[in-house]
């Protein structure tokens, strides 16, 4: 009934944060690696870190022809983990940029529709696939200027829902992993750059780590086959809700 840590294991969004400390796990875990991304360079020097086994290709998951040639590329998949996704801007609903949220759709929704669409076959192939969407809790909860992200992550989350029921059946499991606040790119891509802006989203508290994460996701993966893990909420010691986070005071 054990679920081996072997075969391969596909990570998109790769060449950072969530996505390659989820790699180098599952790597030092027995898996293979299949790491994903849009730049390469990142993932070649993460693979160097890995075992022999791991593959590097370009993926951009907005990009439906990027997806197909990705896993036209990949012949076998355990393990195919939908990393890849962000947040851009935090403006009110009424001033959004319709630009970002088209971009966030894209990226957090189609892109997960579009992986887990074209590693179905291998998926279904190796008799014991497992599919990872990391989500948010964005995905669950609202907070006031995240419109954009937080309806993407919603309509993540209900997709990652549909497939694990659209799959019973199919030798194929389907987890959520719904993470607050984690300290990586995150707050720097959301904020173009702006270090300043990125560094205070974390001021005064302790977020989790992309390998807090990793962790999560890697024992999720190697349950026993007859377990279904829906999903994993995680947050830090620091953050109780999308909402409420505590801060200590600045001395
Ligand atoms: C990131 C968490 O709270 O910044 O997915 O939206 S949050």
């Amino acid at each position: 009934m054990s679920s081996e840590a072997t075969g391969r294991a596909v990570v998109t969004g790769a060449s950072s944060g969530i996505g390659a400390a989820t790699a180098r796990r599952l790597s030092a875990t027995g898996f293979a690696v299949t790491l994903g991304a849009r730049r390469l360079e990142r993932l070649e020097a993460l693979a160097k870190d890995l075992g022999s086994g791991t593959q590097t290709l370009r993926l951009d998951v907005t990009d439906e022809a990027s997806v197909t040639a990705f896993a036209a590329a990949v012949p076998s998949c355990e393990v195919l983990v939908c990393n890849a996704g962000g947040a851009l801007g935090l403006e009110p609903v009424t001033e959004i940029s319709e630009d970002y949220w088209r971009q966030m759709w894209e990226a957090n929704v189609m892109g997960v529709v579009r992986c887990a669409r074209a590693f179905l076959p291998q998926l279904t192939a190796s008799g014991n696939g497992r599919i990872v969407v990391v989500t948010s809790v964005a995905g669950h909860q609202i907070y006031i200027n995240g419109g954009g992200y937080t309806a993407a992550k919603h309509a993540a989350a209900v997709v990652t829902d549909t497939l694990r029921l659209e799959l019973l059946g199919k030798p194929v499991r389907v987890t959520e992993i719904a993470p607050g606040m984690v300290e990586t790119e995150f707050s720097l891509v959301r904020f173009a750059g702006d270090e300043e802006r990125a560094t205070n989203t974390y001021k005064g508290m302790t977020p989790l780590t992309a390998d807090n994460v990793a962790e999560a996701i890697v024992w999720a993966v190697t349950r026993p086959t007859n377990v279904t893990i829906a999903r994993i909420d995680l947050f830090s010691r620091a953050q109780g809700s999308a909402r409420d986070v505590y801060r200590e005071p600045s001395s």
